[in-house]
């Protein structure tokens, strides 16, 4: 039995814990199972005790978080007999349906805010046979259009107000408490819809639980999709932390922003949808939102390459800016365990990553000869 380990995505995987049945044919590009990687030089560097963990959600098939819950969406849109799927996207969301209705078979509709969306992401979308709508507008706009629409055309939405994707995110919780055997002290995560944070509060409260109830309120908004069935016990949950660019920051202002602008562009987004359910998860797991500048942001997504090796989209680099300034400051103590999501690949965005490295990249154009070659080695070995 040569192919009995193969691992077939997180439905799979998951099954007696979302709301799938046996014979459910299920949409999948072998989503989930990404690494939790420990960071060695960042802590070292702060000079702090802290175990800080990145999961890295860019090695999803798409390149994002977007694929564990697009893979639950398109496997019930397909099951309910649906032909065509719709998104409002700042980039991810539309990349993953792309694939995944391609994938099933079926159509794609995606709007996004004209030449505000990142390359990769724009890239995917073309290519996968996807209408792409680009709206003179933004993502919350896009997000009003297709709510009005999905009433007078036979589609799909799959934004994260469809209750399954939350279903599916809500995995990455799982993986993490399996792999540490508990949960961290704390997770932290870029929000922007904060669909996200919502799931892994869902994902953290089910596996803390043997009930088999609802165990947070966040999660009473599933439609009762969610059919957790009671299990597994670890002793706690973690504090939840919400990170956002302060041009986009809604939770740090109270209220709805009409106009969100920041470099990270996964997370422009100034009408959340998920608004009530994150307010739930920040009091439940006494948690709280902060914001970032884009300068750190930018800053904390060059530090992460560059200490560790790990390239995530500007948008992702949030957590990690936002849990090391808590760090610094103290408001996440020493001896804590950490785990800050990274969303989306750093790929997804290479001219913010070109434009940010010019001045500080070592690249030097020289002749195609061995003494200037030689020169150029010479002049760049480290001290
Ligand atoms: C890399 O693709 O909303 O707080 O339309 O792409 O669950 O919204 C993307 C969101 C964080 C925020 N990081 O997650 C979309 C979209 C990345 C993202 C978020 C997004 P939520």
């Amino acid at each position: 039995m040569p192919f009995r380990n193969r691992y077939t995505g997180l439905i799979d995987r998951y099954r007696d814990r979302l709301p799938v049945h046996d014979d459910t044919r299920i949409i999948s590009l072998g989503e989930g199972n990404t690494p939790l990687i420990r960071l060695n030089n960042i802590p070292r560097a702060i000079g702090k005790d802290v175990d800080i963990y990145v999961k890295y959600e860019g090695l999803n098939p798409t390149g994002s978080f977007k694929d564990r819950g697009m893979t639950m969406a398109v496997t019930k849109t397909v099951e309910e007999g649906g032909k065509a799927i719709i998104c409002a996207s700042t980039g991810n969301t539309s990349a993953s349906a792309a694939a995944y209705a391609a994938r099933a078979g079926i159509t794609a509709f995606v709007i996004i805010p004209d030449g505000k969306i990142a390359m990769g992401k724009l890239a995917q979308a073309m290519i996968s046979g996807a209408t792409v709508i680009q709206i003179r507008g933004n993502f919350d706009e896009g997000m009003r259009l297709v709510k009005e629409v999905a009433d007078h055309a036979p589609v799909s939405i799959v934004n994260s107000i469809n209750p399954y994707r939350l279903q599916g995110q809500k995995t990455a919780a799982y993986e993490i408490i399996e792999e540490l055997g508990r949960a961290p002290d704390y997770h932290c995560l870029p929000v922007g819809n904060a669909g996200n944070i919502t799931a892994h509060w869902i994902g953290y409260c089910e596996y803390s639980s043997a009930s088999g109830e609802h165990v947070t309120e966040a999660c009473a908004f599933c439609d009762g999709k969610c059919s957790f069935a009671g299990g597994s016990i670890v002793g706690n949950r973690p504090t939840m932390v919400g990170y956002q660019a302060s041009g986009s920051a809604p939770f740090l202002r109270g209220h709805m922003v009409d106009d969100p602008d920041t470099v990270a562009t996964a997370i422009r987004i100034g009408h959340p949808q998920s608004w009530e359910r994150a307010w739930k998860v920040r009091e439940e797991s006494g948690g709280w939102f902060a914001e970032c500048s884009d300068e750190e942001i930018l800053e904390a997504q060059k530090l992460l390459t560059r200490k560790e090796g790990i390239f995530c989209e500007p948008a992702s680099a949030t957590s990690l800016a936002g849990a090391l300034r808590d760090i610094r400051e103290g408001h996440i103590p020493e001896g804590s365990s950490v785990v800050c999501t990274l969303t989306g690949h750093g790929l997804k965005d290479p001219d913010t990553a070109i434009a940010q490295s010019k001045e500080t990249a070592r690249m030097v154009t020289v002749d195609a000869d061995l003494e200037s070659v030689q020169r150029a080695i010479l002049d760049n070995l480290a001290d």
